[in-house]
């Protein structure tokens, strides 16, 4: 079934010389990769995201460090954490997302399923809850 968002364990190769974990496209993630960025030299307090996606779908990950993902789409809100390289938050377009909690030497790698377009993107909260409001996904979603 759709999900909206959902938390992904990542493949993990132990080894005594360290751990070792992979991401391949459209089996890890459910798309084509065709894009890496990453926050990182976050100071205290600062917070990230406030926006959603009009197609954009991605993964966040922790590479080091730890912080939240508050997540919403428009119904229903969640707040979840991430703290180990090995899991990830898997993000359908059409969610909210907000980043917070980031501890010192945190960083957060996105992998996103496109180039980088200012167009896709919803950055007031009213615009994005009358997008979401008007999706048959986001009805469906209510009568639950
Ligand atoms: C998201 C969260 C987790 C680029 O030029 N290329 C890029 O690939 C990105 C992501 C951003 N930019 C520019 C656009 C802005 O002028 O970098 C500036 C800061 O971007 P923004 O304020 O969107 O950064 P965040 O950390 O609030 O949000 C980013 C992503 O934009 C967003 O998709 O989910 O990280």
């Amino acid at each position: 079934g759709l999900e909206r968002w959902k938390t992904v364990e990542l493949p993990i190769v132990h080894d005594s010389r360290g751990n070792l974990t992979f991401i391949e496209s459209n089996r890890h993630v459910p798309f084509d990769i065709k894009r890496v960025y990453y926050l990182y030299d976050i100071p205290g307090g600062a917070q990230r995201g406030g926006h959603a996606h009009k197609t954009l779908q991605q993964m966040l990950i922790a590479m080091s460090g730890s912080f939240d993902v508050i997540l919403d789409d428009g119904f229903v809100r969640q707040t979840l954490s991430l703290n180990r390289g090995y899991c990830g938050i898997y993000l359908e377009k059409l969610i909210w997302r907000e980043l917070v909690n980031f501890s010192s030497g945190a960083v957060c790698m996105v992998l996103a399923s496109d180039f980088y377009d200012e167009s896709d993107y919803y950055r007031e909260y009213d615009e994005f809850i009358k997008a979401v409001r008007g999706t048959p996904e986001a009805l469906g979603n209510k009568a639950l």
